[in-house]
């Protein structure tokens, strides 16, 4: 079993909320410690580092326009240890929306692996609905279905700073515990171009022996793929194992994983070693599988067959 430092790369938060909610706002109030009243409506995605005691968050800051919900949220949202949702409380007139939105967001959320989710009531400065209103109005109990869920609601105003250490300890607390439970046992992985060529295959337990439903397993992960962020992601199960796919720059890494383990958290694995790839290009083949190794934290008996690479 391996598991990630929550230190070594950005945990993956998402903020997500309809547009004008504050989103952005609350990502330039932890960037800068202090209010910022201008901002944009967002185009897209922007991404923010933000440190909380040993955990460093990267907090990815989606627009909230119609635009953006169907094309941004899920890719993101299903791609993160947490949610923030920042809601409008001082806007009544679009709580219809704002509930039909929420629940689209956890109906279609694949919570394979378990999430945090913050509930943000901003804007308490202003006028406004209570929580207990909030909770009615958008049926918010009606969470406790989703057993995988972590949930709580505050009452913030990114404008006052009202509460929002107190949203943030509770959300760091339950990502931290989240995070014990979160490892990952690497069976083998891949590093090949888009091309299909095999660059580097490592096998820590029998994959060998179960080549053709790996392969299969990757045909199938390179159809399913969907774009995040310039990078095509994707998660294939199957009775044997799963794959977690992530292609950048045409170099495409796989990592073969228990069926019950995060996809999150090989994702995370991923993205350290595409950072080695891209950070130390002259390093050799040895320098590159102990890497490997040493982050999945292999025992050096289980590395079974390296095939001959060219990196
Ligand atoms: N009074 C008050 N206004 C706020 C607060 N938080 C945000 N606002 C205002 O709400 C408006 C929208 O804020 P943004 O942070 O841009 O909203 P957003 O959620 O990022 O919107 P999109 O990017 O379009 O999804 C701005 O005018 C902010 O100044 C708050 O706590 N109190
Ligand atoms: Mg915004």
């Amino acid at each position: 079993m391996s598991s990630l430092h929550l230190d070594k790369k950005g945990v993956p938060v998402t903020l997500i909320g309809l547009d004008n909610a504050g989103k952005t706002s609350l990502a330039l109030r932890l960037r800068k410690g202090m209010w910022v009243e201008e901002t944009s409506p967002t185009i897209g995605v922007n991404f923010e580092m933000y440190r909380i005691g040993d955990i460093q968050f990267k907090i990815f800051d989606v627009g909230g326009h119609k635009a953006f919900r169907r094309q941004f949220w899920l890719n993101f949202a299903s791609f993160s240890y947490g949610i923030l949702y920042v809601f409008d409380s001082s806007d009544r007139k679009r709580i219809e929306e704002g509930k039909e939105v929420f629940w689209q967001l956890i109906e279609n959320l694949e919570i394979e692996s378990r999430i945090v989710i913050a509930f943000l009531a901003n804007k308490s400065d202003l006028e406004g609905m209570e929580l207990d209103e909030i909770i009615k109005e958008l049926d918010l109990q009606k969470i406790s279905k989703y057993p995988k869920i972590s949930f709580q609601i505050f009452k913030i105003s990114v404008k006052t700073a009202q509460n929002i250490d107190n949203a943030f300890e509770w959300f760091s607390k339950k990502i931290k515990e989240l995070s014990k439970v979160q490892l990952i046992t690497p069976k083998g992985l891949l590093i090949s171009s888009s091309l299909g060529n095999t660059k580097l295959f490592l096998d820590f337990t029998d994959v060998t022996e179960n080549v053709d439903t790996i392969i299969e397993m990757l045909f199938v992960a390179s159809t399913k793929r969907k774009t995040i962020q310039n990078e095509k992601v994707a998660s294939i199960l199957s009775n044997y194992a799963k794959i977690v796919f992530q292609e950048r720059n045409e170099i495409i890494i796989s990592i073969i994983v228990e069926q019950n383990d995060s996809q999150i958290e090989a994702q995370r694995f991923i993205e350290l070693i595409f950072e080695h790839l891209e950070t130390k290009k002259t390093s050799s083949k040895e320098g590159l599988i102990d890497f490997i190794v040493k982050t999945l934290e292999i025992p050096e008996k289980e590395l079974r067959t390296v095939r001959e690479i060219n990196i």
